[in-house]
């Protein structure tokens, strides 16, 4: 765990901090920024929140979401941000360009200390002052829970374990991957002790989507899940065509892939999602192939070991080709990894 301690200095009273996350954020990009935000509040900073694009509404519920900036939407407020800023913290990316247009501020203020707290692999640390990084966490939110932990734990308290909660649950599927040290299961127990209910909060998080979303689930299940049994290998395709017959919005097509990754045998999964100029491109897997350094080598992307993600630029056909070549080139450390 990295020592929070060295922190302490860079808090001035009432320092300006900015509070940012990666493009398409999930549950730990906002739990870990919200937490953070309920924390540095109660402490006596001025802080304010940065996010590239939307955040998909089945979050709407974390305290504190109504108050972040979406830079999509609002570019001068979010611009503003980054110039006021003393304290800039990027949480749960390793790398400024996951900003994605919003990147393009990441230094525009020349005074300001940059912290990186992140759990993926490989952080870009000649972009920050501090670098706050290990891959033996669950999540960003596990890593903010030891910051706040160290630092001052009296200022804990319901909402800040509430969104803690809710990153650590997202980023391990519910406790099925990414939580093998008993350091994750102190932190959530942690929580529950400041009022977490997982029950409740699982609720919230898992019983809450739209008839649409079911309906698109169902639908690739039963027509567009390819199993590769030689391979070891299943994937999943959807069209631009497909996601708009079916009413799609944003963080619908979530944890899809995993269905993938879910049948007997299978060690790789991907899913392959069409935007309007390009193809994104998610992959899981189980035990030891790499795929994130799958996503770099051949989808300009990263990520985790076992969850990682990138782009590609050609067609959905000769997408789906190029994958089926490289899931039989890479057969052997696929079913054996
Ligand atoms: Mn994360």
């Amino acid at each position: 765990m990295p020592d929070f301690k060295t922190l302490e200095s860079c808090f001035t009273p009432k320092a300006g901090i900015l509070l940012t996350s990666h493009q398409n954020p999930d549950g730990d990009a906002l739990g870990s920024m919200l937490a953070l935000y309920h924390y540095f509040n109660r402490s006596g900073h001025k802080v304010s929140m940065v996010l590239p694009n939307v955040f998909p509404a089945y979050l709407a519920w974390l305290p504190g979401s109504g108050d972040i900036l979406i830079f999509e939407r609002n570019q001068a407020a979010c611009e503003k941000a980054f110039r006021d800023a003393d304290i800039l913290f990027a949480l749960d990316y390793n790398a400024p360009h996951r900003l994605g247009e919003a990147a393009a501020f990441f230094s525009v203020n020349k005074t300001a200390k940059r912290i990186l707290i992140d759990h993926h692999p490989e952080p870009d640390t000649g972009s920050f002052d501090m670098v706050f990084s290990t891959t033996r966490v669950s999540s960003t939110a596990e890593l903010v829970f030891n910051l706040i932990k160290s630092l001052d734990y009296s200022k804990m308290d319901k909402n800040t374990a509430e969104c803690l909660y809710a990153g650590i649950v997202t980023d391990t599927g519910s406790f099925s991957y990414s939580c093998d040290y008993s350091e994750t299961f102190f932190a959530v127990s942690e929580l529950i002790r400041f009022g977490v209910i997982p029950s409740v909060l699982n609720n919230r998080i898992y019983s809450a989507y739209s008839e649409n979303r079911m309906n698109l689930l169902g639908y690739c299940l039963s027509e567009k899940l390819r199993v590769y049994r030689e391979y070891c290998t299943a994937y999943i395709a959807l069209t631009l065509e497909e996601l708009q017959r079916f009413g799609y919005k944003t963080g619908d097509t979530e944890g899809f892939v995993n269905y993938a990754l879910s049948v007997e045998g299978m060690k790789f999964a991907a899913i392959f999602i069409e935007r309007e100029n390009k193809i994104r491109a998610s992959f899981r897997s189980k035990g030891n192939f790499p795929v994130n350094d799958f996503a770099r080598s051949h989808y300009a992307g990263g990520g985790h070991k076992n969850a990682a993600g990138g782009d590609s630029f050609e067609s959905m056909q000769d997408t789906l080709t190029r994958f089926e070549n490289l899931m039989k080139e890479h057969k052997e450390s696929i079913c054996n990894g």
